[in-house]
């Protein structure tokens, strides 16, 4: 299934005169501010953000999976379900590989799919939560923080061996997601856990290209309920720091325990040149992995103004590795990450809109009041003229998923591939 420019093109003119008049009202409105909107716009056009090989078809929980009908059943069909993402959102060119759920059968075939549907290889991520069938070792009681060196030893390897699949189709960095930990007090030494899992990192990072990063991602508990190794940023950024230069901490939103202050992790990061990379998805509870800005968009829109002003005021921070990281239990995964990259657009956006030099102004003089009207002027403009005048311009659809729906994509995948297909992932 690959959507061609035309049908694009036909489903944008039922809504081009509307668009047409809510952008110029809006663009007007903001040019009397001394908003520079065209920046805006190539700015929005220029954001993409990797789409992770697991989250094409249906999540679910240990309590049961509801299948979608016409998921992708291998790595091509998931690249050209990105595709579709692609070319009516035009902000999601890359894909994020998890290894092994996803290692290519023929490299140079899949690179050029993808190169043909302009998308390029991000992040690849290990995976050592999963005991793989006829590994030798298992990962029960934890892979690199493993009391048992032939488990680290096989989990290194493991690292490893990603790094040359993702060399191989272009990416440049390794994110590395433990779920190592205990699920009863006594159950490990946490000096122990913490000093294996260093010595396991240093390990993978001798290997690790020059033009490559590591990320070292944080969560505070599932699977494990007692104890995480990496339980958080503080963890993650001692560990990146053992390793060296090229390794950083990576914020997964869901991955903090209820009301953390996100957007100051963000900012202190950034401040010491460390933010490496940044999963998307909301959550009411916990990991919840919901659709990105469902729940809490207004802390979505405080990081984004963090994340900006990194951009613009830390230059010894990279630039970042943008992914989705969420899961889709009742929606159609296709809708739903349209909706999760229209919920990032929207944030980044309405954080672009804030008058830096009015806010640094009233910090200044700690006009309080000031701050938060500042903040929340940018927050209430409703900033969907710009993405949809973004997306225009670059070649996508003013209405993902009016057009989604329009050309019958999911019926035309399921007729491709059949109702009962799975897709690989959790
Ligand atoms: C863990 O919850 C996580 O967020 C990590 O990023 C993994 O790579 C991903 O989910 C999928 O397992
Ligand atoms: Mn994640």
């Amino acid at each position: 299934m690959k959507i061609k420019q035309n049908q694009i093109q036909d489903t944008n003119k039922i809504n081009l005169q509307s668009h047409q008049e809510k952008f110029d009202f809006l663009s007007n409105s903001l040019i009397k501010t001394g908003t520079d909107v065209q920046s805006i716009v190539n700015k929005l056009k220029d954001f993409q953000v990797a789409i992770p090989s697991w989250a094409l078809g249906a999540g679910g929980t240990r309590f049961g999976r509801f299948g979608f009908y016409g998921e992708p059943s291998n790595l091509e069909e998931k690249i050209d379900d990105i595709g579709v993402l692609h070319s009516l959102t035009q902000t999601a060119g890359a894909v994020s590989l998890h290894i092994p759920w996803d290692i290519p059968s023929d490299y140079a075939a899949i690179k050029e799919k993808a190169d043909a549907l302009s998308i390029k290889f991000d992040a690849v991520n290990s995976n050592t939560f999963q005991d793989q069938k006829d590994a030798a070792e298992s990962y029960k009681y934890g892979s690199l923080s493993n009391t048992s060196k032939a488990v680290r030893e096989q989990a290194i390897q493991h690292n490893l061996d990603v790094i040359k699949i993702g060399d191989k189709l272009g990416s440049k960095a390794l994110t590395v997601w433990l779920a190592d930990g205990s699920c009863f007090p006594g159950q490990n030494n946490f000096q122990t856990a913490f000093q294996n899992t260093q010595d396991s990192l240093i390990d993978i990072y001798k290997g690790l290209p020059d033009d490559w990063k590591m990320l070292v991602e944080y969560k505070p508990y599932e699977p494990n309920f007692y104890s995480t190794v990496i339980q958080d940023w503080g963890a993650s950024l001692m560990l990146a720091n053992g390793c060296g230069d090229k390794a950083y901490t990576l914020v997964d939103l869901g991955h903090h325990l209820p009301n953390s202050n996100i957007e100051q992790i963000v900012s202190i990061l950034q401040l010491k040149g460390k933010l490496g990379g940044f999963h998307f998805n909301d959550s009411k509870y916990g990991d919840d992995d919901l659709t990105v800005g469902s729940i809490k968009p207004y802390a979505l829109f405080l990081i984004f103004n963090e994340l900006v002003y990194g951009m613009e005021n830390n230059p010894q921070n990279p630039d970042l590795a943008w992914m989705i990281d969420a899961s889709h239990n009742v929606k159609d995964p296709l809708e739903d990450l349209i909706q999760s990259l229209e919920a990032i657009q929207e944030a980044y956006a309405k954080a672009l809109l804030i008058d830096q030099k009015a806010l640094k102004a009233a910090q200044l003089e700690n006009d309080v009041v000031k701050c938060q009207e500042i903040l929340q002027g940018a927050y209430r403009t409703d900033v969907r003229p710009l993405l949809a005048e973004a997306r225009l311009k670059a070649g996508g659809a003013l209405s993902p998923i009016e057009a989604y729906r329009s050309l019958n994509v999911r019926s035309q995948l399921i007729t491709e591939r059949g109702k009962h297909t799975v897709a690989t992932g959790l």
